[in-house]
């Protein structure tokens, strides 16, 4: 096996502990006849030089991912880029981060402070994606961060980990279209994000994504444990464009809406 599947996997299997709807989505599925293969893995940071976007990206693009499309998020102060490997069986790689200079000086100082704190373990992380939150922090904290940026302050509690992996509907035996696909999850009682409607984006976008709740989890923040959400799990229908390939990028307006996935006021 390959260094960067045995890293999908390591990622997969943290994302399952955080998230067991995602694991029990899988298992529905299977159970059904399904192939479930995983379209893309999504990560956030802040643009910070310590831990950007390059810094995520490093193993990836070691293992021959190659920097594709990039994305604006003007009111939630994001940038993102995704990545894709030659072999069409990886997944794509998702990774945003947060504009800090574009933040209030106190969100910027407290990121500095989490980021300082961080710092040794950051720089002798092997993989950052893998290394979960490397300082710590408070509900205060993270109750203040969140308020300015929802992204922020998610980012504060949970550090370096999968956000979200995603289902993709194209490879479903069964199940042609994420109508059917989203009807059977909330059959079996899974919560959707409706966040602009529950399906984002159209076949004229070449892209249809739709994504589940976060599920809250107890995290320890230094004054005692709080729950908040945590991640989510994502299906996505990809579409032929005029030349006949599927469109491998992101849609920055869906994008926009499937990150409030893990908002506080959305989650359950
Ligand atoms: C990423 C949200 C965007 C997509 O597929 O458009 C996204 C996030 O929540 O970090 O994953
Ligand atoms: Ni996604």
């Amino acid at each position: 096996m390959d260094l960067i599947d045995r890293l999908f996997d390591k990622l997969w299997i943290s994302f399952c502990e955080m998230n067991p709807q995602s694991s029990a989505i899988v298992e529905m599925l299977t159970k059904r006849g399904e192939r479930v293969v995983n379209d893309h893995v999504a990560f956030r940071t802040f643009n910070d030089p310590r831990v950007s976007i390059d810094v995520l990206a490093k193993p990836f693009v070691e293992s021959g991912y190659a920097a594709k499309g990039e994305y604006q998020f003007p009111q939630k102060k994001l940038f993102a880029r995704h990545y894709e490997h030659p072999l069409p069986e990886r997944p794509k790689v998702f990774i945003s981060e947060l504009l800090l200079e574009e933040m209030s000086p106190q969100l910027q100082s407290t990121v500095q402070e989490l980021l300082s704190e961080g710092e040794e373990l950051i720089s002798k992380a092997p993989e950052l994606c893998l290394l979960g939150r490397p300082w710590t922090v408070t509900s205060q904290q993270y109750t203040a961060l969140s308020e300015e940026s929802e992204y922020a302050g998610w980012l504060s509690a949970y550090g370096y980990c999968a956000n979200h992996f995603t289902v993709l509907v194209n490879a479903l035996a069964h199940i042609d279209s994420l109508e059917e696909l989203n009807s059977l999850l909330k059959e079996q009682g899974f919560e959707l994000n409706s966040e602009g409607g529950e399906i984002k984006g159209s076949p004229s976008d070449f892209l249809e994504q739709s994504s589940t709740l976060a599920s809250m989890i107890d995290v320890n923040f230094a004054d005692g444990p709080m729950r908040i959400p945590g991640c989510y799990y994502e299906f996505a229908k990809r579409y032929p464009m005029a030349d006949g390939t599927l469109f491998s990028g992101f849609v920055a307006k869906s994008a926009d809406k499937i990150f409030q996935s893990t908002d506080r006021r959305n989650a359950n």
